[in-house]
């Protein structure tokens, strides 16, 4: 793709739009930026739009590169479109300047941990390169980088902007309610994961979840080589478990058993992205006892799952990262200890029933509710006759009112289900603050 004096505009200016800034210079394009906070600093030669966006200033572009956090259909976006510019993501942008093959890696929940545990198998025999959603921009690793492959974490706000995208393998983890408030619906959610195999042949791979019914219909029309993973269908699928070992139904593999005792992921989901991560690994040809160390070495991502600490009877988990409740019920079903659960934070627009009803199930002493949600989740809790909870208005005090409910032998989980913008920077800020809160608790005991 050749952007030689071509004029380029990018929107949004976080880690994704200088990375793309930087990037368009080098290749020679005339760069424009428009970003709608009203003070920045950016680099010389570019021609700079601040405290919004508007139609004049975008529409003699020859290319708008969008940043995943703004909104795909605004209107100045649309006009652009009538007016014949081309929009993309700064994905789509990264896959036209690169022949490396990409690994590209999707789902509500558990894509991070997924890409990470593959990139740890595969670095033990290939030259790979993390990039995506994880926080390492994918556009800024295209022109520098020549590894074997890509290991591309990707979202839903990434994968909408793409057009040619044609990742070697795509995963596709799950699919639950997320991002409602970014989405304009559940459909639109949707059709942008189905984005990770639009433009695969049987050339390529799409691994799926078969236990997922949003995601076997999703996968129906796609035109990849489809390889399925299920914990519960052995007969149907190709990556299966059984005895404790991951089993495969696929002609090459069908004498290959990857033993689960010694791993230190926790939980049924882990499993399944242990599942696809290994699958990987074997496709690109790692060979079978490294790819066993690799599993058994990986530990959990910080804030997903984090067992960090077992004091005075109690073990403390820091989730921090489910962002959604469709994480919290996984973790909830995770921990088979009595639990002691904090919840709440901002408000996405997101559907709780499924929550509420694994909370009327599941073995929960108390739930403590924090942030912008827990007028609204106090209300459904109510409603479904669970009354054993508490409000707070700080983490500090949620933290302290969960270890005084417990009781010898419980779990308390840190499992927000909500993002954490309404009182923190992020949720790896959020999940500090609660070890933090957990830390200074324990060393008033000593
Ligand atoms: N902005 C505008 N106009 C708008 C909206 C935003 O100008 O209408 C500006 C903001 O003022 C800000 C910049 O755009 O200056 C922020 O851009 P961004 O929100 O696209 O964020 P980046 O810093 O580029 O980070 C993005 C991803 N962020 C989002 O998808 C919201 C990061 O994922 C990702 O790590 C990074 O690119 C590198 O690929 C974060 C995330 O929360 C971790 N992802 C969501 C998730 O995992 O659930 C999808």
């Amino acid at each position: 793709m050749d952007l030689k004096g071509k004029c380029v505009t990018v929107i949004g200016y976080g880690k994704t739009g200088e990375a793309c800034v930087k990037t368009l210079l080098r290749l020679g394009a005339r760069v424009k930026l428009s970003e709608k906070k009203e003070d920045l600093t950016v680099p010389d030669g570019v021609e700079v739009e601040l405290g919004g966006h508007t139609e004049g200033f975008i529409l003699d572009s020859d290319l708008i590169i969008v940043s995943p956090g703004v909104r795909w259909n605004e209107l100045f976006l649309e006009r652009a479109r009538n007016k014949g510019i081309e929009v993309i993501s700064e994905i789509e942008l990264a896959y036209r300047l690169t022949d490396v093959p990409i690994i590209a890696i999707t789902g509500t929940n558990g894509k991070t941990t997924t890409t990470s545990l593959t990139t740890h198998i595969l670095s033990t025999k290939k030259n790979v390169k993390l990039v995506g959603n994880i926080g390492i921009p994918f556009i800024g690793e295209v022109i520098d980088s020549r590894p074997e492959y890509f290991v591309l974490e990707v979202s839903s706000f990434q994968l909408q902007g793409t057009k040619l995208f044609r990742p070697k393998i795509g995963v596709l983890l799950n699919i639950a309610s997320d991002h409602l408030n970014w989405h304009n619906s559940i459909e639109e959610y949707v059709e942008a994961k189905r984005r990770i195999f639009y433009n695969q042949g049987n050339e390529e791979i799409l691994i799926y979840n078969r236990d997922d019914i949003n995601v076997v219909e999703a996968v129906r029309d796609a035109k990849s080589r489809k390889i399925s993973f299920s914990l519960e269908d052995t007969d149907k699928s190709e990556v299966y478990v059984k005895d404790g070992n991951i089993k495969f139904n696929i002609e090459e593999f069908s004498d290959v058993s990857i033993p689960l005792d010694n791993i230190r992921l926790i939980g049924k989901h882990n499993l399944a992205n242990i599942m696809c991560a290994s699958t990987i690994g074997l496709l690109c040809g790692i060979p079978l006892d490294d790819l066993i160390r690799a599993i058994e070495t990986f530990s959990p991502y910080p804030h997903t799952l984090e067992k960090f600490l077992e004091y005075g009877g109690l073990t403390f988990i820091d989730d921090s990262k489910a962002t959604n409740p469709h994480a919290t019920i996984s973790a909830l079903r995770s921990i088979n200890e009595n639990k002691v659960l904090i919840l709440g934070g901002q408000d996405k627009g997101m559907d709780f029933s499924e929550l509420i009803d694994e909370l009327r199930q599941t073995n929960v002493r108390h739930i403590c509710l924090i942030g912008e949600t827990r007028e609204k989740l106090k209300k459904l809790l109510l409603e479904n006759s669970i009354e054993n909870f508490s409000i707070h208005t700080s983490l500090e005090e949620a933290v302290l009112t969960a270890i005084d409910s417990a009781k010898k032998g419980d779990c308390i989980l840190f499992s927000p289900a909500c993002a954490s913008f309404d009182m923190f920077k992020n949720y790896a800020e959020r999940g500090e603050r609660f070890k933090e809160i957990v830390y200074i608790w324990k060393s008033s005991k000593v």
